[in-house]
């Protein structure tokens, strides 16, 4: 048995849209966010109080990239990585953890010192510099991407779920419009596939299916948005949520939980 634990628009989106990719049957379990401060009970699975944590025969994990690498080994093979005898190996590994490490802690801050600390704690010019940081670190996906559709062996890999979050991010904090043209095409080339849009679905599902008290008791978005999103599927499916708002279109139903 697989178990996600997921806040809306985490880091958990990752291995989210891995597993969707695989084809695996899990449970996700929604969490608000942050689940350290709204869901004591779940500082019993991970003590680090973060998302994702990943439980599959009584082990835990809780990084995003290496649960994408589990899941394609242990549940592999699969064209959704890279091995070792293939030229792009050591891209890769290197790309997968770009995603994580290069592209997605400076959107921390971003979200950290412009959004949700108290007014008088904000930092303009830190949002300021680690955007233009963010983006300048995107100078090199847009590098990786020219003459070829995916970061690495001319296929969709977990190279591409680990920086395609990154993007989703970045799109949700409102750096969407500064990426690079090839990296835009690239992020809608994502967006496109059926895995993406299925799991963004398993969210939907559970969180019409769970009570809306759980989102409720999340007013404050925490400290690093994963709260924050407005995400937009193409139609018959969409999703908005938000700090305020969570709405979720599926077709000819809609669903407004005013936070
Ligand atoms: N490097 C970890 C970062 C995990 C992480 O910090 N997740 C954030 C959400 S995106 C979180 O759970 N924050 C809540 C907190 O810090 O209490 C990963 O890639 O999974």
């Amino acid at each position: 048995m697989i178990t996600l634990y997921h806040c809306m628009s985490a880091r958990s989106f990752r291995p989210l849209w891995a597993l969707e990719e695989l084809g695996l049957s899990y449970k996700l379990n929604m969490l608000p966010f942050p689940p350290r401060v709204h869901a004591r009970q779940y500082l019993d699975i991970n003590p680090i109080g973060t998302v994702p944590a990943l439980v599959i025969d009584d082990i835990l994990m809780t990084e995003s990239a290496a649960i994408c690498q589990y899941l394609a080994k242990r549940f592999g093979p699969t064209a959704l990585e890279i091995d070792p005898e293939e030229p792009d190996y050591a891209k890769y590994l290197n790309w997968l953890h770009y995603g994580e490490a290069t592209l997605t802690f400076p959107q921390t801050l971003i979200l950290r010192y412009g959004q949700f600390e108290e007014p008088q704690r904000r930092l303009p010019q830190v949002v300021e510099d680690y955007s233009r940081w963010f983006l300048g670190r995107l100078k090199a996906i847009s590098s990786a991407l020219e003459g070829r559709e995916y970061l690495c062996q001319n296929r969709f890999t977990i190279a591409d779920i680990s920086v395609g979050y990154a993007l989703m991010l970045a799109e949700f904090i409102g750096l969407g419009d500064r990426f690079p043209e090839n990296v835009m095409l690239y992020w809608q080339r994502l967006q496109s596939r059926e895995s993406f849009t299925k799991a963004w679905l398993a969210i939907a599902r559970e969180v019409l299916g769970q009570t809306v008290q759980t989102f409720l008791d999340s007013n404050d978005a925490g400290r690093d948005g994963a709260f924050c999103t407005i995400a937009l599927l193409t139609p018959p499916q969409a999703i908005f949520c938000s700090y305020d708002f969570v709405l979720c279109y599926i077709p000819c139903i809609y669903v407004l939980f005013l936070c």
